[in-house]
């Protein structure tokens, strides 16, 4: 019996060759300053593992996605503090994008966003961000660190323009914050207009994006395993609609997906996680170049 092969999508060599992919996952499986429930230095490879058992075709699009090629690099390991680390980070997402590969960082925690902006900025001084998180991050730093994962926007919005949607959990002075400087805030309660939702995600952001998921931004229902849950999340449908949306409509030149802190008995939350990223994927590089009968 062949083995399973061990990367993103258990694609054999042809698919997943990093010199003929398009895609090159990033493993970060890096937790310093997590606050409450711990764990989400297993992710990364959690969400490998549930990727293994997904069928590679997309109903929705019509492909099988994984033909572009989609190359699991070796997991970064950083035990540092997060100052060394997001050069770390950095130095990694740069080395993916001078090689013409479509980055995408699977966490570990969220302040590993921190070092992919910065590689993605230098190619693309313009750049956006859009957070999919039900928290604000707008510390100015926590417990001591400006890099906390309780900061993470705070220090995002210092480099670029941002639009946070999901949020449903934030403190009097971030709330201060975001009016002082008019962040522009999606919350998760207003969803329920989702077109207009979408709408107003889109007119706020810059041509180039990057899209940061925090797994949070997800209602608990559907992905309990996170370290920070919160009730009154999207569901599926919400974050593939807004997702979709801005794969169309802008120029997505990377994203990450941070904070699933996996289950050690329900596997649930690591495969809608995997799911999710395969889908992102497909709406990147199929969206426009519709299948051909
Ligand atoms: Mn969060």
């Amino acid at each position: 019996m062949s083995k399973i092969p061990d990367n993103f999508g258990a694609l054999e060599d042809k698919y997943s060759e990093y010199k003929k992919s398009k895609v090159a996952i990033i493993p970060i499986p890096y937790e310093i300053t997590t606050t409450y429930i711990k764990g989400t230095k297993k992710a990364p490879r959690a969400i490998i593992e549930a990727s293994k058992n997904m069928e590679l075709y997309d109903e929705e699009l019509d492909r099988v996605v994984a033909d572009i090629g989609i190359s699991t690099l070796a997991p970064l390991k950083i035990t540092k503090k997060p100052g060394v680390m997001v050069s770390k980070v950095k130095t990694r997402c740069l080395k993916v994008l001078n090689d013409n590969k479509f980055p995408v960082v699977i966490g570990g925690e969220h302040s590993i966003s921190i070092g992919s902006l910065f590689a993605l900025k230098e190619k693309y001084p313009d750049i956006s961000v859009l957070s999919l998180d039900a928290h604000a991050d707008l510390r100015g730093e926590y417990e001591g660190s400006k890099y906390n994962h309780a900061c993470v926007m705070a220090r995002i919005r210092e480099h670029c323009d941002a639009v946070q949607a999901g949020v449903r959990s934030l403190s009097f002075e971030e709330s201060e914050t975001i009016k002082e400087n008019h962040y522009k805030v999606m919350w998760a309660k207003d969803k329920t207009n989702i077109t207009g939702w979408v709408k107003e995600i889109l007119d706020n952001l810059n041509k180039d994006v990057y899209i940061t998921v925090d797994t949070d931004v997800f209602d608990p229902s559907l992905i309990p395993a996170v370290g920070t849950p919160e009730p009154g999340g999207l569901d599926w449908d919400d974050v593939l609609t807004a997702t979709k949306a801005v794969f169309k409509e802008k120029n997505v030149v990377g994203f990450d997906v941070v904070e699933l802190c996996p289950d050690s008995t329900s596997k649930t939350a690591d495969f809608i996680t995997a799911k999710l990223i395969y889908k992102m994927l497909g709406y990147k590089f199929f969206l426009v170049k519709k299948r051909r009968n």
